[in-house]
């Protein structure tokens, strides 16, 4: 009896020791990022970078780039309300939401002072809660139509739980929010947007960023398995999370094995499906079969946690990176002290061959035959926000930053 003990300890020992070295390990060094070196935007003499503070740009948690006139769409709020209701990140207090998020529109490209080249986007035709037209804003697409100058928009909304009969409120913090997802149309340029329909379905949990795969289907992760409870607790450990498709009113679950906080995901200009895993390291790529599944691919491994990806006109995909995510975690708590590191990688398709290191400074590369991934510049937290969204404009070589807890933006530039 004694002896089994003892050997039951040992091997319990020996099992904790392995989980060290193959679980804690990761999780401490590779993806929470403890005692990993960061360098300063300053590393970079070749990019400039300015951060906008004012004009009202605040958490703008994604963004997205009209290729044709240089307009950036961004999803935006503010970064106190997020600190209430912000339900990706267990803030759950539905009364402190925010009742001003909006969309703003930059024209990146024109003339003249910052100021006079933004625009909010009023809505037309969406009653929101209780009649007071407000959204909770998250991840977004949008879709330009080819032939015209439509633009088709989705947005994840975090909505407040509603009691059906007495339209009180109800407690999130123990049947989390009623995330949707809102369909918009505008045209390229207009002040307005007007609501198509919105997509509530029970495969629609915790959704995070939406996708669009044509002009009437989309896929969205779901960042979690579930929206509050134990299970959810223990998900940074075992994982979860999901992707689904939704095709006019009908949704469904399109992939849904080894994830761990799947985000921002996109369509590449390959047709293919890039889902990035934030506590993974690591972005899935899948094909869409015609029953509306997704097929696993490959694997893309990564050197850093990475949250929302974009792809920009040529086709290179550009993600967000958290050198360091246990300082992104405590900046979300306080967001106006803390800026939290951040990095860029650049993913691109094809065998371009293993060049080996690059001369640049600081510049690292990995190519896994398929995929090359390339750091562009990380900062350590001096100009970039926490970012969880970065974009490229190819055009103009000007790279966007906004981030979910951030009171600002910074726009970059090759010097
Ligand atoms: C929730 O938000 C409301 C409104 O901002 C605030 O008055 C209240 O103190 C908050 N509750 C908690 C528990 O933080
Ligand atoms: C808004 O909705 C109303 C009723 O649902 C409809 O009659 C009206 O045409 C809509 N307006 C626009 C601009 O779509
Ligand atoms: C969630 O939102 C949908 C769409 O507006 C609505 O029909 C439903 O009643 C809401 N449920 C709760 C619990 O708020
Ligand atoms: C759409 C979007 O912005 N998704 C995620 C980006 O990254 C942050 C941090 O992990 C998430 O909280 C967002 O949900």
């Amino acid at each position: 009896m004694v002896n089994l003990v003892s050997k039951a300890a040992i091997v319990g020992t020996v099992l904790i020791a392995i989980l060290y070295q193959f679980v804690f390990k990761t999780l401490l060094f590779d993806i929470l990022g403890y005692g990993r070196k960061v360098a300063s935007i300053k590393d970079y003499n070749h990019i400039k970078c300015e951060k906008i503070d004012e004009l009202g740009l605040e958490a703008c948690e994604d963004m997205w780039l009209h290729e044709k006139t240089g307009f950036l769409y961004m999803a935006c709020a503010d970064t106190r309300s997020h600190q209430q209701w912000f339900p990706a990140i267990d803030n759950l207090n539905a009364s402190g939401r925010g009742l001003t998020d909006r969309i703003a529109v930059l024209d990146t490209r024109g003339p003249g002072r910052l100021a006079s080249r933004i625009h909010w986007l009023n809505i037309e035709n969406f009653s929101g809660i209780n009649g007071d037209g407000t959204l909770n804003l998250h991840g977004l697409d949008i879709r330009a139509d080819k032939h015209t100058d439509t633009m088709r928009i989705l947005l994840v909304n975090h909505r407040p739980p509603i009691d059906a009969t007495t339209g009180e409120l109800l407690d999130a913090t123990k049947v989390g929010a009623n995330s949707t997802i809102e369909q918009f149309t505008t045209k390229a340029g207009s002040t307005t947007m007007r609501h198509v329909r919105t997509y509530a379905d029970p495969v629609i949990q915790t959704p995070n960023r939406v996708a669009w795969v044509n002009e009437d289907s989309f896929v969205f992760t779901n960042d979690r398995t579930s929206k509050v409870g134990s299970r959810r607790k223990r998900e940074p450990l075992i994982g979860g999370g999901s992707v689904g498709f939704c095709r006019r009113n009908r949704c469904s679950i399109a992939a849904s094995s080894g994830m761990n906080l799947p985000n921002g995901l996109v369509q590449g200009r390959d047709g293919l499906i890039y889902v990035p895993s934030t506590l993974r390291s690591d972005i899935q790529v899948f094909s869409l079969e015609h029953d509306h599944s997704l097929k696993k691919t490959h694997t893309i491994k990564l050197p850093l946690p990475v949250d929302n990806l974009s792809v920009d006109a040529k086709g290179d995909i550009y993600a967000a990176a958290f050198p360091k995510a246990y300082i992104w975690s405590r900046a979300t708590k306080q967001p106006f002290d803390i800026n939290p590191p951040s990095a860029v990688l650049k993913i691109t398709r094809g065998n371009n061959g293993y060049k080996g290191p690059s001369r640049k400074a600081h510049a690292e590369t990995w190519d896994d035959g398929e995929y090359t991934v390339e750091k562009v510049f990380e900062d350590d937290g001096s100009v970039l926000p926490g970012s969880t969204v970065a974009v490229h404009d190819a055009q103009t070589g000007r790279m966007f930053f906004g981030g979910a807890m951030s009171p600002f933006i910074t726009i970059c530039e090759k010097a």
